[in-house]
Formats: C-alpha cells, sequence, structure tokens
C-alpha cells in the first residue's frame, strides 16, 4: 500500500508549501524593484484609513494584512469579507474621503471581489487597491491600480504560498509607506532565515499525524495572529474535511472548550503581549485533556511543559514579521491529515480554485 511519505511525495499542494521561501524572495524582489510600489506610495500617501477585502483564505489574509498595517503603519486598518461590501456597504461603509480600499484576490477572477471592487470604486468614489496572482484579471480591470504576484505560481486548489506572498507583499508596502527600511529587509531576509526550519516542520507533523488520529481541530490566537488561526482551521477543512474551528485564545473559555476531549488537537498561536495569559489557557487545556500544539517565535518552560508539540519560529525578527511563518504549521496539518485520511489535498472534495457566481 502506498505511504503518506510518497503520496506526500507526489502531492502538489505539500510541494508548494514546502518551497514558499523561494516564492516570497521572487515576489518581494519583484515588488520591491517594481514601478508599481512608487505609483502606490504617490497615489496613497493621503490615505488615513485602509479597507482590506477577500473571500475564503483571501479574507483571512486581509484580517492579517489590516492588523500588520495598523500596526506597522499606525493607521486605522479594518478587514471585511467581500460579500459584507456588497450586502451591507451602509453598515460598513461611512463616507470618508481618505479611505483606501486593498481587495485580495489569487484568482483576481472571484465573483464577490470584483464585483466589491467595482462597487467601491464606481458606487462609492473610494480608491481602489488590487492584489493577486494572476495576470489581466478582471480584478485588475476593476481596480484603480494592481500588485500582480506573477512568482507564486499556485497550481493547488487551496492557497498556500499565495497566502503569504500576498501577505509579505503588502507588510512590506505598510514598511515602505512608513519608511521602516530596517523593516524591509527584514522581510527580505525572512525566507533565508525560515527555509531550514519549514523542512523540519514538516517532518515533524507527517509524525504527529500519523503517530495519532484526532476528532476536531481547534485554533487560538488573538491580536494580529487571529487571522492566521482563522486560515489555519480553514486548511485543516479544506485539505482533510475534519472538523475544525477557531476563536480568540481567551473566549475559548467561555463555552467552546466544552468540545475538549483526548481526540481534540488544540493549536495556540502564542503572542508576545499576551503570553502569560496564553500559557495559563495551555494548562488548562491540558488539565481537560486536550492535545496541545504551540507556535511561537520563542518557546518558554511553561510553553514546553502545557504542550505535546512545539513550533519555534527562533525568528530575530518583529512579531508581526512572523505571521507568514506562523501560518506554515498549519498548512502542513491540513496537507499530511488529509494524505493520512486518504484524501487528496491537491482535489479537496466540493471545492473548485474560484468561486464563479452567476
Ligand atoms: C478565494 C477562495 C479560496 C478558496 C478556494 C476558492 O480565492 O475562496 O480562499 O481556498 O480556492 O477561492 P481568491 O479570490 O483568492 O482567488
Amino acid at each position: 500500500m502506498e505511504t503518506t511519505r510518497n503520496k506526500a511525495q507526489e502531492s502538489a499542494t505539500l510541494q508548494e508549501i514546502l518551497t514558499q521561501p523561494q516564492a516570497w524572495k521572487a515576489s518581494l524582489s519583484d515588488f520591491k524593484g517594481s514601478h508599481m510600489l512608487q505609483t502606490i506610495l504617490e497615489q496613497t500617501s493621503s490615505r488615513t484609513e485602509w479597507l482590506f477585502v477577500g473571500c475564503g483564505t483571501s479574507f483571512y489574509l486581509a484580517e492579517a494584512a489590516a492588523a500588520s498595517w495598523t500596526i506597522l503603519s499606525g493607521q486605522r486598518a479594518r478587514a471585511l469579507p467581500a460579500s459584507e461590501i456588497l450586502l451591507f456597504s451602509d453598515l460598513n461603509l461611512q463616507p470618508h474621503r481618505e479611505l483606501q480600499a486593498v481587495v485580495i484576490s489569487r484568482s483576481g477572477s472571484t465573483s464577490e471581489a470584483v464585483r466589491a471592487a467595482s462597487l467601491l470604486r464606481r458606487k462609492h468614489n473610494i480608491a481602489t487597491l488590487g492584489v493577486t496572482c494572476s495576470p489581466n484579471s478582471p480584478l485588475e480591470s476593476a481596480c484603480d491600480l494592481t500588485i500582480q504576484l506573477s512568482s507564486v505560481h499556485e497550481k493547488s486548489i487551496v492557497m498556500t504560498r499565495s497566502f503569504t506572498s500576498m501577505l509579505l507583499v503588502l507588510q512590506y508596502l505598510a514598511g515602505c509607506k512608513k519608511g521602516a527600511e530596517g523593516f524591509c529587509a527584514t522581510l527580505e531576509k525572512l525566507a533565508g532565515s525560515f527555509e531550514a526550519s519549514l523542512l523540519s516542520f514538516s517532518d515533524r507533523v507527517n509524525s504527529f499525524t500519523n503517530d495519532r488520529t484526532f476528532v476536531d481541530y481547534i485554533f487560538l490566537a488573538q491580536g494580529p495572529f487571529l487571522g492566521i488561526a482563522h486560515e489555519a482551521a480553514l486548511k485543516v477543512t479544506e485539505m482533510s474535511r475534519s472538523f475544525s474551528q477557531s476563536y480568540h485564545t481567551l473566549e475559548f473559555r467561555h463555552g467552546p472548550k466544552a468540545i475538549v476531549g483526548p481526540e481534540t488537537c488544540l493549536t495556540f498561536f502564542i503572542s508576545e503581549s499576551g503570553q502569560n495569559a496564553e500559557c495559563e489557557m495551555l494548562a488548562e487545556m491540558k488539565e481537560i485533556g486536550g492535545v496541545v500544539v504551540i507556535v511561537c517565535n520563542r518557546a518558554n518552560k511553561k510553553i514546553t511543559a502545557s504542550s505535546d508539540l512545539v513550533f519555534e519560529m527562533g525568528l530575530d525578527v518583529p512579531q508581526i514579521a512572523t505571521l507568514a511563518t506562523s501560518i506554515v504549521p498549519g498548512q502542513l496539518l491540513g496537507c499530511y491529515t488529509g494524505l493520512k485520511k486518504g484524501l487528496n489535498p491537491d482535489a479537496p472534495k466540493n471545492l473548485s480554485r474560484v468561486v464563479l457566481l452567476d
């Protein structure tokens, strides 16, 4: 019988996960030297509020990008699914002269995303910046300006390195707007600093999923990591058809923890400012029988004492620069769990690469 390892070697999605650092290097290098970067900086110089929009994985990317924008640029930024723009514009779009919308779509063809870009620009006269991995897309036609990442080359249905590459490019843009050259240089070095860890993480997730079986998955995060927890839960659901949820870490105590048992896999994203409160939760979840996985930049005794598996980035970078690397264990968990269940992450059930509506 074909082993999981053989199937893994044949998985296009896993290969795209494992080669993400190459896509990061190429995407940042292309963007850094592009005329579009200068044009965006010039044309958005007066913007004081930012609205990031997307669907599915691209909405969770919008959440991570909005948190990055606020922390890096000091400007107010928020994220919405495209459907909120289309159906509840009175709730979500107050007249604001200096609002900049950023509409994110790997395919550049998702109907809701393209329609939202058109509505923002044409009906609400809001400046729109598209972010996509596809050339000559309907999104590009609908937006004032568009960042097109031509180096991602993602064939899989589920988004992995397109998520991290577009996030890093948006973080790079935020750094440029702030004049934070040191931060931008940090992002450019991230790929080289993370490559070895990524391969080690892959082997460890493979072993972890082979050794254990779970009935449900919980991803817990707060602050800038919340969008990463949402995306990790989606990756596990898309690639392994498992029941997967995500919550604000401390909110999990207020009811949802009722679900925890020995077949519950709880993944905590540990933040710098929330670390003490998050570590208290780890111990509680171990107490009630959950299996605890940690994603953090630097572990401590409390973390290692209360967890079954620790993914430590060990990066000497600002916390916000660890968002892209922090999603990787969740991508790997989804892929290897799917393979173990005899599924094909390259052809996830019920899913298509793009959601097109009539
Ligand atoms: C958004 C999306 C993906 C999902 C699937 C269908 O695509 O919903 O998040 O995984 O691939 O499309 P896009 O708008 O970023 O192209």
